[in-house]
């Protein structure tokens, strides 16, 4: 038997979201966001439900923190909910919702986890959205003045953050396909919330790095490596658009100042509301690069499909989770060697990476999980592997640390290491959770 060993100091975490746990929706003068909205409109997520209680981390956070310390984690990453903070996501800060989080990045501190913190993951001010969104310029400025909010609160304890969470899911899922809040069907609007996002982007880092410039600051993307279905020129072209849409077209603004090329017709500037000045605005050193995989893509040309001119789906040869999701480790290992080699080798953090099975308690209570444990084994060989051929990968977060709500699919797929009930709300950490822990305290694990 040989050790999978890592990096000493590797932070070994799990990342949650706020409007997947913390429930709280109305309390202490939170705003309703576009998720409150979505959730509580007839036939958007399964079976009608909602966030609106979800893991009551609102009130239980203290709980949750000891539990991640007993897991041994040293990172945990989370998002602030905008609406907790700006009710309206403009004006009036809500002292309460910042309190909120003050207290958990200090009992966080205080168990010697580092708060990893993202900006936003999804639950937009419902405020805003009736302004117009995304697709609305103005966005960009409002979130740089709710970034500089949460950096000042903050920022003498929290040093590491990220801007967005999956910036091409909400957009597209949002704006272009809808099945996401706000739920719009309209290639326009998508076109231009993702522009918007990333002037967004630009101007948060600028914020960010006016309170403190030793703030390091990316955004946790989620990436997908991309192979053609079939070796034909077409398919080829395609999979490079695809590419270039899937793992560049938010972070390349940032750190090029520029879009991929991925479109046959030409680059669609005036549908995107391009205008002067905006890829300057655009740009940000990111200090690391946050990756968030789940899948590969196997891509063919097409003359509708996913964008222009491509087709894009997941892989189908290795064994799936209870999601449909393809497992397929080498995946990872991929996506990390492509952005080593693409962006100068910089410093990586694996921001998310995880499965859903259904596993539940048994008569005495245990929650045997061993597909779960397969899983991680296979996915932390894979970053292993990555971080030998030269990768300077600085973390890795388990998505999640506790069963949730999982957007449209309601409470229907668990992503935790740990089980949450959600009538009695008990958490009962599952085998791979004491797994984890383990892997957490001897810093790898014997193959
Ligand atoms: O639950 C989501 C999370 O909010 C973003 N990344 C993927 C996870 C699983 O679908």
């Amino acid at each position: 038997m040989s050790k999978i060993e890592f990096p000493a100091g590797f932070h070994w975490g799990a990342a949650t979201a706020s409007y997947q746990i913390e429930g709280g929706w109305k309390a202490d003068g939170k705003g309703e966001s576009v998720w409150d909205r979505f959730s509580h409109t007839d036939g958007k997520v399964q079976h009608g439900h909602t966030g609106d209680v979800a893991c009551d981390h609102y009130n239980r956070f203290r709980e949750d923190v000891a539990l991640m310390k007993e897991l041994n984690l040293t990172s945990y990453r989370f998002s602030l909910g905008w609406p907790r903070i700006q009710p309206l996501g403009k004006g009036a800060v809500n002292q309460k919702g910042l309190d909120f989080y003050s207290s958990l990045v200090d009992e966080l501190l205080a168990a010697d986890i580092r708060p990893f913190v993202t900006l936003y993951h999804w639950d937009l001010p419902q405020a805003l959205e009736d302004d117009g969104g995304w697709p609305e310029r103005d966005l960009a400025g409002r979130f740089s003045d709710y970034a500089e909010i949460v950096g000042h609160a903050l920022g003498d304890r929290v040093k590491h953050w990220m801007i967005f969470n999956e910036p091409k899911v909400f957009t597209v899922m949002g704006y272009l396909i809808g099945n996401h809040a706000p739920g719009r069907q309209d290639r326009g609007d998508f076109l231009r919330a993702t522009h918007t996002v990333n002037r967004a982007t630009g101007r948060a880092f600028a914020a960010l790095k006016s309170i403190d410039e030793s703030f390091e600051v990316s955004s946790a993307f989620n990436m997908s490596p991309c192979d053609p279905q079939t070796d034909s020129a077409e398919d080829a072209a395609a999979t490079k658009r695809w590419d270039g849409f899937v793992n560049r077209w938010f972070i390349e603004p940032a750190l090029l100042g520029r879009y991929p090329d991925i479109f046959p017709s030409g680059f669609p500037a005036e549908d995107m509301g391009i205008e002067d000045g905006d890829f300057e605005e655009m740009k940000a050193p990111l200090d690391f690069v946050g990756i968030n995989l789940y899948n590969r893509s196997i891509v063919k040309a097409a003359h509708d499909g996913n964008l222009d001119a491509m087709d894009a789906g997941p892989g189908r040869d290795g064994p799936h989770t209870d999601f449909g999701w393809e497992v397929w480790p080498d995946a990872l290992h991929d996506q990390i060697m492509s952005v080593t080699r693409d962006y100068d080798a910089p410093i990586i953090e694996i921001t998310e990476n995880g499965c859903a099975y259904g596993e539940a308690p048994d008569a005495e209570g245990v929650v045997s999980d061993s597909r779960r444990i397969d899983f991680y084994r296979g996915y932390l060989k894979a970053v292993a592997r990555a971080i030998k051929a030269g990768a300077n990968v600085r973390g890795y977060h388990a998505w999640s640390l506790m069963d949730n709500f999982e957007w449209a699919e309601g409470y229907g797929q668990r992503f935790g290491l740990v089980w949450c009930d959600f009538e009695t709300l008990e958490r009962t950490p599952k085998a791979s959770a004491r797994w984890y822990a383990e892997v957490a305290a001897n810093n790898g694990f014997e193959e």
